[in-house]
């Protein structure tokens, strides 16, 4: 079992969010400590810990994230110009909170490599 982190409260309605998506098994929001004009995370409900957690038969959940991510970026009309999407895995990728989620950033030409 995998340790609670504040994405459980957001998810509970238990901390206020900015919402931009929701449906049955994910959830996406504004990133509190935005790194570009456009900085969204998208989570499954369910607790995952980190990548190195995901099993066989969570590909379709991990999959309807990146669907999440096309429908917002065509939604928000930044599709065409493009965007990224990220996802830290432990210490040296960076994650500081252990419930995976992608980073969507966008709104301007985003700098490679990223270090
Ligand atoms: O990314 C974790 C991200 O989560 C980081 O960019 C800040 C963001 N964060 C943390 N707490 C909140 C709340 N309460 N609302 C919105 N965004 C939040 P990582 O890849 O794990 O470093």
């Amino acid at each position: 079992m995998t340790t609670e982190t504040i994405f459980d409260k957001i998810i509970r309605n238990e901390i206020p969010a900015d919402i931009v998506y929701e449906d049955d098994i994910s959830l996406a929001f504004k990133d509190v400590n935005p790194q570009a004009p456009v900085h969204l995370l998208i989570i499954p409900k369910k607790r995952i810990a980190t990548v190195n957690d995901i099993q066989e038969d969570e590909r379709e959940l991990v999959g309807h994230l990146f669907v999440v991510a096309r429908k917002i970026a065509v939604q928000h009309g930044f599709a065409k110009d493009g965007y990224r999407l990220v996802m830290n895995c432990n210490d040296d990728g960076g994650q500081s909170v252990y419930h995976i989620h992608l980073h969507l950033l966008a709104g301007q030409t985003l700098g490679w490599p990223p270090f």
